[in-house]
């Protein structure tokens, strides 16, 4: 074994180097490469991965900084069946993880890990989660066999010598240990140990199961921290909306997938409100973290990840512009289709992009696609879980606080789904405690892409549910107890923008015109609009949206934001499905607010 002895390991602190000779003496790599993250660093790994068959580099023309990566095709998303929390009791883990005691999670995967990576390189890639200096920022060292990994690291997280700054002589640090083995399902175990502040991931080699700063850091680990340590770690995008006046409404809102979010983080205003000097700006897609500032009492969050790890089919100008701009360079593609170019360089492809089907390329799957083909079997060019990795930096609604580490306070909460009926477009909610039952309580339908029945109502409690990394339970009563550390709170809402009506047409536009019920979100929070008080909360009346030139009458927004009765007391019904699986320990809180519902209802 060869030990590399660059400006980057004198860089690292004693406890960093021990843990890597350790780790290292288990996985018996050929060689060790600790990354600086310097640009001429990155352009060398990726001449690497082009020679070693990891990446294609792509027209420079056309995708200047771009590279194509296509991942084993039995690995091409999460796999939420074998991610295990690991903790001394099943308690620790809760009714909605999947628990492995730490002790056999451990003994179960170090012989996996001999030996794992001789013939390889070991990368030791060091980076901060949040801005270099926040009060949040946490530094991950991530130990991989991977190429791709380290690459895709150095965009998603602020990945170097940074870390090492942050990190100083101390011992805190999220150890993250990854092997991609044999990419074999069969040996593939992404395992959590929060109390160890450890990840140990083996047998996979894309997304959320590999990038071990995103999901199994940012929210498994994280949301653990900050249960610990009064603050949260939730699966939320961050926007700014500026006003024509200059104020600024920052805004954090979680949906479970399927339902916009980075659209929504990414939103371009309707033309009227773009000549008024309205501004929406992209603070972070997936993750925050937030605080309690302790001069204002208000939460402050931050986006502790530096890229977007976005789903590229149906991603175009027109679904969302700045999506498309911000892939634009300096990015990886992965599980798209393939295309030769006549002159023999290499472009993408894509289900609903913007260009018409190629005459052939090369699949996800890595075999021949014609549109021909496709008509006859149905085949994709495109993975539907085929991503790009772009750097945030390349968005051009970016807001000029993204890197800012003390963070921006959030004025409000939006929680939403997508409920083909019985929910209203927006209401808010009574206060802190009912908006934390409405997150709770969070549903939404399955779509075609998500696997099993399509059009079902799964609780996914604050979009969460695979990503909370301890007890739900104690998870749900620590957003209760956050209340009480807060001056001044965020109100809580909850938009549906899917309803639809007897015809099976959606009542409500959606995309840019979500900017008419985020104005009256924006001006709930800064004390200007009006609303009614409802049995499920405060609602905008139809004078208090703004609906010019939608071509909805005030009976169609009656409709869409109607609330009956019989209808929520069957919602009421199908939440329970939910809480019984968490009963025991469910917090009183939640009962408190159920019974409340139900009286308010009845009455
Ligand atoms: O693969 S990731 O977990 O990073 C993306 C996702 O599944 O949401
Ligand atoms: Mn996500």
């Amino acid at each position: 074994m060869t030990t590399a002895t660059n400006a980057a390991v004198a860089a690292a602190n004693t406890y960093v180097q021990q843990w890597v000779k350790e780790q290292a003496e288990i996985c018996k790599p050929d060689k060790i490469v600790w990354l600086n993250g310097s640009q001429q660093e990155r352009d060398a790994l990726f001449e690497q991965g082009c020679r070693d068959g990891v990446f294609v580099k792509l027209n420079q023309q056309k995708w200047p900084g771009c590279y194509y990566h296509r991942s084993n095709s039995n690995d091409v998303a999460r796999t939420e069946h074998l991610t295990f929390i690991c903790t001394p009791t099943a308690d620790g883990a809760g009714p909605t993880n999947n628990w492995m005691s730490d002790k056999d999670a451990y003994a179960k995967l170090k012989p996996m890990y001999e030996g794992s990576m001789k013939g390889r390189t070991m990368y030791v890639i060091p980076f901060i989660m949040g801005p270099l200096g926040s009060p949040l920022a946490k530094v991950g060292v991530q130990l991989s066999d991977s190429l791709y990994v380290a690459v895709s690291m150095g965009i998603m997280t602020r990945m170097g010598d940074v870390a090492w700054k942050q990190l100083g002589d101390g011992n805190e640090f999220t150890r993250c240990l990854h092997s991609v083995l044999d990419c074999n399902p069969d040996r593939r175990f992404i395992c959590h140990f929060p109390q160890d502040n450890t990840i140990w991931s083996i047998g996979s080699g894309y997304g959320g199961n590999a990038l071990l700063g995103k999901k199994c850091l940012a929210l498994r680990i994280a949301s653990y921290l900050g249960q610990q340590q009064s603050w949260m770690a939730e699966h939320m995008l961050l926007m700014c909306a500026q006003a024509p006046s200059g104020e600024k409404t920052y805004v954090a809102a979680a949906f479970p997938s399927a339902c916009g979010k980075t659209n929504f983080a990414m939103l371009i205003p309707p033309e009227k409100y773009q000549k008024a000097g309205w501004k929406i700006t992209t603070l972070g897609d997936d993750i925050v973290w937030m605080w309690v500032d302790q001069k204002s009492g208000k939460l402050h969050a931050i986006n502790p990840e530096a890229g977007y790890f976005g789903v590229v089919p149906g991603t175009n100008t027109r679904s969302n512009p700045n999506a498309i701009k911000a892939m634009s360079k300096n990015s990886i593609f992965t599980n798209v289709g393939l295309v030769t170019l006549p002159d023999g360089s290499y472009d993408v492809w894509w289900e609903d992009c913007d260009e018409e089907p190629p005459a052939k390329c090369i699949d996800w799957q890595g075999k021949e696609w014609t549109p021909e083909i496709a008509r006859k079997t149905g085949a994709k060019a495109a993975h539907p879980n085929s991503r790009f990795t772009a750097p945030m930096a390349n968005n051009p609604v970016l807001d000029a606080s993204a890197n800012d580490p003390a963070g921006v306070p959030v004025s409000a909460i939006i929680f939403g789904g997508r409920r083909s009926k019985t929910v209203p477009l927006v209401f808010q909610a009574f206060n802190w405690m009912h908006g934390v039952y409405l997150g709770a309580t969070l549903g939404s339908e399955t779509t075609a892409a998500a696997t099993g029945q399509v059009g079902v109502v799964r609780r996914d409690p604050m979009a969460m549910l695979p990503f909370i990394g301890y007890n739900v339970n104690e998870y749900l009563a620590h957003w209760f107890r956050m209340r009480r550390t807060m001056k001044d709170c965020p109100r809580i809402f909850h938009v549906n923008w899917f309803r639809k009506n007897d015809q099976g047409k959606f009542m409500w536009p959606g995309f840019g015109d979500n900017m008419r019920v985020l104005k009256w979100i924006i001006d709930r929070c800064q004390g200007r609009a009006y609303a009614v008080e409802t049995p499920i909360g405060w609602m905008p009346r139809a004078q208090d949206l703004d609906l010019d030139g939608l071509g909805l009458s005030p009976a169609d927004v009656e409709a869409i934001q109607s609330v009956n009765v019989q209808e929520y007391m069957s919602e009421l019904l199908s939440q329970e499905e939910l809480l019984l699986k968490l009963a025991g320990e469910l917090p009183k809180e939640i009962v408190f607010q159920r019974e409340l519902l139900v009286s308010r209802l009845a009455l």
